[in-house]
């Protein structure tokens, strides 16, 4: 069975990469069966045989795969149906959205709580490295949440627009897309107990819909936000 390395809170359960997201939501997509392995971050010597120190790595057969966009790639060749239905530049930018524009507007709200989630054998070494990329204490960087909150929340306009037309950003079926903005929804769900989304918000009602796929399997998570 595959195997899926993923970043775990002190409950096994409580996974909250979103890194490790991407590829949780795909191998639902394509109804892979697999095994969550949780692992923390200072537990490098244990993902060593794939030649990385983060997550996720995937362990399918013979391949031993990480970073999770050589997964995504690798997962649709491997098992082309039902596909991620992206095409490659559609899917470049959902990638770069994500990355360039979501998480850094959201971790500045939730880096304080996530130093609080990370499993305590982690918390020396997640605020040393994060304090050293950041350049101040974490608190620091963590301040003023409410002014950053509308900011973010204004970030979301182009996806409200959009949610407003289609149940996802697939259009009436979740795809890739919808699949790595959830992901990064996910990791703050999971870390920080602030609600990031009004709930009349469209995006919080796709964000429902998304909850529910699998059986509620991203619902069944244990997390920290308290709506
Ligand atoms: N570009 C990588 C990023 C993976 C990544 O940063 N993973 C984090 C978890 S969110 C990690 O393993 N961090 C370990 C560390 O900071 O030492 C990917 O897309 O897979």
């Amino acid at each position: 069975m595959i195997e899926l390395y993923e970043l775990a809170a002190t409950d096994d359960k409580q996974v909250f990469s979103p890194y490790c997201w991407r590829i949780r939501l795909a191998l639902h997509h394509k109804g892979l069966p697999f095994k969550s392995i949780p692992w923390r971050m200072t537990e490098k010597d244990r993902i060593a045989f794939a030649d990385t120190e983060r997550v996720p790595v995937l362990v399918d057969g013979e391949q031993k795969l990480s970073d999770s966009w050589k997964i995504l790639e690798y997962l649709d060749e491997r098992y082309p149906t039902p596909s991620l239905e992206m095409n490659r530049a559609e899917l470049r930018f959902f990638r770069h959205w994500t990355e360039m524009v979501m998480f850094p507007g959201m971790i500045r709200m939730i880096i304080d709580e996530i130093h609080r989630t990370v499993h305590e054998k982690d918390r020396d070494y997640f605020r040393a490295t994060r304090e050293k990329t950041f350049g101040m204490p974490l608190e620091e960087f963590a301040a003023n949440k409410e002014a950053k909150l509308e900011e973010f929340r204004k970030s979301l306009n182009p996806l409200r627009a959009t949610l407003k037309a289609f149940d996802f950003l697939g259009g009436s079926q979740p795809n890739l897309a919808d699949y790595l903005v959830f992901s990064g929804l996910m990791w703050a769900r999971c870390t920080s107990p602030m609600p990031l989304l009004a709930e009349e918000d469209s995006v919080f009602a796709w964000r429902e819909r998304m909850l529910d796929l699998f059986d509620g399997m991203a619902r069944s998570i244990p997390c920290r936000e308290m709506n």
